[in-house]
């Protein structure tokens, strides 16, 4: 065996040996998922952003984010590292089918519906409606599953107010905007499914921007 083959195979010796002394399930006394720096239900890029700013701290360093000590021992590590691995969130493609398709900024209504088609043997009442968001930041506010014959379909509401807020949000970045009246968007919607997966998926609408006078 090569110097380069036995250090490999040294190194999963330890990930595995790490990995068997830990609680690899899940939820620890607080309740949240290890691995889980942004406690949002989910491991993901997220949180590896985080735990990336925190690496290598320890209590008392500026960088120091207690929430990414899982193995609660006062120093970021491999060791806390290992939960984000173990833990990380199986996301499912979903079908998304966002309603208006066409979003006036100054429409009055209430609500952006989105029908969530999950892939099929996923059950919609396993969706955790407090965690499905537009774009990661916009709460749904109901779910509605559609019938038992199509027990993988449902449909959600969003603040129409808030999507156009976050619309604006997006376009005032865009340079071109005071030239053109309408656009295309792509919005997406994501939530959990039950504790370990989640669904994400996305749908484009067009959105009117009257000029002004
Ligand atoms: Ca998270
Ligand atoms: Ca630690």
């Amino acid at each position: 065996m090569t110097e380069l083959k036995l250090k490999a195979v040294a190194l999963l010796a330890i990930l595995a040996l790490l990995a068997s002394s830990f609680n690899a399930s899940g939820t620890n006394a607080t309740e949240y998922i290890l691995g889980d720096v942004n406690r949002d239900g989910l491991v993901n890029m997220d949180d590896v952003m985080l735990f990336r700013l925190a690496w290598q701290s320890r209590i008392g360093d500026v960088n120091f984010d207690p929430r990414c000590d899982f193995h609660n021992d006062g120093i970021i590590n491999i060791k806390d590292a290992i939960y984000i691995g173990l833990n990380w969130t199986t996301y499912l493609k979903a079908r998304v089918y966002i309603m208006p398709e066409t979003l006036n900024l100054k429409s009055k209504g209430n609500w952006v519906i989105a029908i969530v088609i999950l892939p099929k043997g996923v059950n919609a009442t396993d969706v955790d409606v407090s965690s499905v968001k537009l774009n990661g930041t916009i709460p749904a506010s109901l779910k509605i599953s559609l019938c038992s014959e199509f027990p993988n379909i449902f449909v959600v509401k969003f603040s129409r107010q808030a999507v156009i807020s976050l619309i604006r949000e997006k376009l005032s970045t865009k340079v071109s905007m005071s030239c053109k009246e309408s656009y295309v968007l792509t919005l997406t919607v994501s939530g959990k499914v039950g504790s370990r997966l989640a669904f994400l998926g996305n749908d484009t609408i067009r959105v009117i921007h009257p000029k002004k006078g």
